[in-house]
Order: C-alpha cells, then sequence, then structure tokens
C-alpha cells in the first residue's frame, strides 16, 4: 500500500503539480489529503435510521436517534482510546485532521460539525461520517444556513464509500434529495451504495414491492444510468419496534453483506485515489492542451501583426532616408505609434477574445480521432464541460499571451501518464487485491451472503503478472 501511495504521490509531484502551476490549474489534494483516514458517508433522508445503523454498527449509542429530524449537523466519528468530543472549530483549524477545508463554507457549517473519538474497533480501521437528515420539502435547502449540497459534495468526494439511506415512508426523491444526487453525487456513484432501511416495517410483501418499485422509479430519475446501482434492503433490529410479519432472514444476510463493504472500504481508498488521480490528470491535460493551442496561435497571430508592422514602417523609414525625404521620418514615427497602439490594444484583445470563444472548436480539433470513439467520446465531452468554464475564465483573466509553451517531453509524459502509466496502476493494484483479499468478517456471528437483490459491487479483478508479489493475509 506504501509503494502505491507513493507512486501516486510522485505523480502529483511531477509532472501534476508543476503543469497545474503553470496553466493556473487547480492544485492537487495536498499530502495531508491524500493520507487521510479511510471514511463512509451516511447520508440520507431524515429519520431514515443512519444514526440507529451508526449505533449498531459501534455496539454503543454514539448518536441520537428519534422519529423527528434528529441531527442537524455533519459528525464525524473515528478512534480514540477514550470517549471525547470537539467541536467544529477545533476540528477544522487541526493541521493534523484532513478537515481543514471545510473552513470555507463558514462559520454556520464550522459549528454544525462534530468529532466523535470512540475506541471501538472498527474505527481503527474506518472512519464513520453522519450527516444531516435531508428533507424532503422544496427549498429547504434555504433554512440550513450553509451551502450543504456543497458540503455534501466535499465529503462525498473524499468519501471512500457513500451509503445513501432510505425507508419505507420517504422513498421518493424530491426536494432536497433530489438537489443532492443531482450536484453533490454526480460522477461518484461507483462508491454509492443504496439503501432501502426499516424493511421491517413491511407488514406484507406487497408494501414491500411498492416501497421498492417507487424507490427504483424515483432513482431513475436521478442517477442517469442504463442500470440502477444495488439496493440493499435492510434494517436493524431494534426492541421496541413491532416484528414484521414477513420472513426476514434474507433481509439480515443484506445488512451483514453491507456491513461486509464497509469494512472492505479501507481496500476501496486505494483504488478510489487513484480514480481521482486519474480524473485529475485527464482534466488537467484537457485544460493545458486547449489553453497551450490557443496560446501558442495568440502568439502566432502576435508575432505576424508585429512583424508586419516592422516590415511596413521599417520599410518606409528605410525609404524615406534612402530617398532623402527626412523630413517624412517624424510622419512616419507617429504614424507608427498609432499603428501600433491599433494592434496592441484593439487587434489582438480582438484575436484572443475570439479564440478563448474558440475553446470549444480547439478541443474538438484536438482530439478528433478520439471523438470518433462513442465511449471515449462521452467521457471526453462531459470532462471537458466540467473544465471549460474555468479554462476561459482563466485565459481571460491572464492573457494568453502570459503562458509559458508546454514542452514536447510534458506533453507525451502527460499522455503516458493518463494513457498507460495510471491504468498500469490500477491494474497492479487489482493483482495485489486479488492476491491480498481476505473474507471481511461481519459484525454478527452469520458469514456475509447475498442480498435479495443481486451481487454486491466489487472492485473489478484484472489478469495480471503475480510472479515475484508477496502473498500477505490481509491487505492493510
Ligand atoms: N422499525 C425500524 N425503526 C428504525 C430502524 N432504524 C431506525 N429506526 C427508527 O427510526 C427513527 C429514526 O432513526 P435515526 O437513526 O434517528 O434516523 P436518522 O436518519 O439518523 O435521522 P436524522 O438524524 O434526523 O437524519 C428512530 O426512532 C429509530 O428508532 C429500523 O431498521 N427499523
Ligand atoms: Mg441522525
Amino acid at each position: 500500500m506504501e509503494e502505491f501511495a507513493n507512486r501516486i504521490r510522485n505523480y502529483y509531484q511531477d509532472p501534476l503539480d508543476p503543469l497545474a502551476e503553470q496553466f493556473l490549474f487547480r492544485r492537487p489534494p495536498t499530502v495531508g489529503e491524500l493520507r487521510r483516514p479511510t471514511q463512509v458517508l451516511l447520508l440520507g433522508n431524515h429519520s431514515s435510521g443512519k444514526s440507529t445503523f451508526v449505533n449498531h454498527l459501534l455496539g454503543d449509542d454514539v448518536q441520537k436517534t428519534g422519529v423527528a429530524p434528529t441531527d442537524d449537523g455533519f459528525t464525524i466519528i473515528t478512534h480514540g482510546a477514550t470517549a471525547t468530543e470537539r467541536d467544529g472549530p477545533a476540528v477544522v483549524s487541526n493541521p493534523d485532521l484532513p478537515y481543514e477545508g471545510l473552513r470555507h463554507f463558514g462559520d454556520q457549517l464550522v459549528s454544525h460539525v462534530r468529532l466523535k473519538l470512540r475506541p471501538a474497533e472498527l474505527l481503527q480501521t474506518v472512519t464513520l461520517i453522519d450527516s444531516p437528515g435531508m428533507i424532503d420539502e422544496a427549498k429547504a435547502e434555504n433554512g440550513r444556513g450553509f451551502d450543504f449540497p456543497g458540503v455534501v459534495r466535499w465529503f462525498a468526494e473524499r468519501a471512500d464509500l457513500v451509503l445513501v439511506f432510505f425507508d419505507p415512508d420517504k422513498p421518493g426523491t424530491t426536494g432536497e434529495t433530489l438537489q443532492v444526487f443531482r450536484e453533490s453525487l454526480a460522477g461518484i456513484d461507483h462508491k454509492m451504495l443504496i439503501i432501502l432501511n426499516k424493511v421491517d416495517q413491511f407488514q406484507s410483501l406487497h408494501d414491500f414491492a411498492r416501497a421498492y418499485g417507487a424507490l427504483c422509479w424515483n432513482l431513475g430519475k436521478v442517477i442517469p444510468r442504463k442500470d440502477l446501482p444495488m439496493i440493499y434492503n435492510i434494517f436493524v433490529p431494534l426492541a421496541d419496534k413491532p416484528r414484521s410479519r414477513l420472513p426476514m432472514e434474507d433481509f439480515e444476510k443484506a445488512r451483514n453483506d453491507l456491513i461486509g463493504e464497509l469494512r472492505r472500504a479501507p481496500t476501496r481508498r486505494m483504488d478510489n485515489q487513484i480514480t481521482q488521480l486519474q480524473a485529475y490528470a485527464g482534466r488537467l491535460q484537457l485544460h493545458a492542451m486547449v489553453i497551450d493551442k490557443a496560446a501558442d496561435r495568440f502568439k502566432s497571430i502576435r508575432a505576424r501583426w508585429r512583424g508586419f508592422w516592422l516590415l511596413l514602417f521599417g520599410g518606409l523609414g528605410a525609404a524615406a532616408v534612402g530617398t532623402g525625404m527626412v523630413v517624412a521620418l517624424p510622419v512616419i514615427a507617429v504614424v507608427a505609434v498609432l499603428v501600433f497602439v491599433f494592434i496592441e490594444y484593439l487587434i489582438l484583445p480582438r484575436s484572443k477574445r475570439r479564440l478563448i470563444a474558440r475553446f470549444d472548436q480547439i478541443f474538438e480539433k484536438l482530439h478528433d480521432r478520439e471523438l470518433l470513439l462513442r465511449d471515449r467520446a462521452e467521457d471526453l465531452r462531459m470532462m471537458w464541460e466540467e473544465v471549460s468554464p474555468r479554462a476561459r475564465e482563466i485565459a481571460e483573466k491572464s492573457g494568453l499571451q502570459s503562458f509559458k509553451k508546454m514542452s514536447w517531453h510534458d506533453r507525451e509524459l502527460l499522455e503516458e501518464l493518463t494513457s498507460t502509466l495510471i491504468p498500469q496502476l490500477r491494474s497492479k493494484l487489482y493483482d495485489a487485491m486479488r492476491d491480498n483479499e481476505a473474507p471481511a468478517p461481519a459484525l454478527e456471528q452469520d458469514r456475509p451472503a447475498m442480498s435479495p437483490t443481486s451481487e454486491p459491487p466489487r472492485p473489478r479483478l484484472v489478469k495480471g503478472d503475480r510472479a515475484g508479489t508477496p502473498k500477505r493475509k490481509t491487505f492493510f
């Protein structure tokens, strides 16, 4: 793992960080962020049972639970020898913790963050983040006092697993949930698990089928995928709740299955970091190549105009001297200055604006071959849509002439990184995972088993040369 982490850190250090600086792209994750613990984020409707599930996992009443909206903040639950708690300001100002970035969301958010340290065994490998329940009312986000979808996105991007809870009362995705799916969870479905909780509330199969169907229907509207993600139908056994008339074994197995996935979250971490690296390098490559091409064109337009100016007025001046019409020289000089001002302050800025407005065409031209391949085209266009507003803003603010040309070596390195080195790194990781994967123990005695719906998602395994890979019992 240390070897994979080092390779990732090295790629960020060289060539990504210097190129990001050269083309004013956002900075790569800091070493602190890369070293963050494995994190699991719990999201969902209010009262869908997130906090109850956390308590069940930890075998302790760490979180308050209740029928009305209970949590109005984010609680980070991590390992500590003794049970202690810290407030938001202490959490976001501690450089040893990877939560300094939350400060940008303002004091309102910071006062809604809490850190709880508990000696539970699970927390040694996984940090849990419980969140405020989403309220299924239109415009509910206005009442929070902070950018809720933004904060969810921040946590979700840094999480290795995101559990999204629904319950039989609210299997729909409207209001805040809809907004969060669209704004905060887009593009991270590879690490998202959907949970239909409290299935012990169903008294008939018909009720269950209706709620399950409603959930699938609503998810279909917000998850732009051909196939639906896996849905875990679970419940947490609670002494004070009436028992369902349905047979519960399959649902219990699904719960153990989910817990198994959660325990395996550390193995997903490195995979997620490689995904993050790939996404970063791919976006930086698009940003830098389009700006570089536009800057190149701009510099050649500028050279042409300046050459034309020099040739014209140099020629005129020489002709005036040659023909003895020295008196014309001051007039030529004044016209030369006027034309220079005209070129520099009118023609060149206009060319610059026109080039920036043509970024889309530059992108299409640079990737004309790849854009012919359908699968690759969709990915590329999506990435470009994400990157282009910032690329335009940067080019407008700092001027195309200020960018140093990307060297041939850097261009090749970036291409090799995105097309060969990062995919190779991932394939090596899967090889290592296959060699080292040990079955994760469930919280209870039962072995993890399949949920009633389908197989849980597992990291893809890629064939590769395993010779020389040392055998280890567990991956972490
Ligand atoms: N029947 C049943 N009730 C549950 C289950 N899980 C949670 N509950 C109950 O549902 C209510 C809400 O649970 P919480 O854990 O507080 O829900 P939450 O998602 O954390 O809610 P917020 O913090 O408000 O977002 C509590 O009364 C729990 O006892 C379950 O699996 N089955
Ligand atoms: Mg709660």
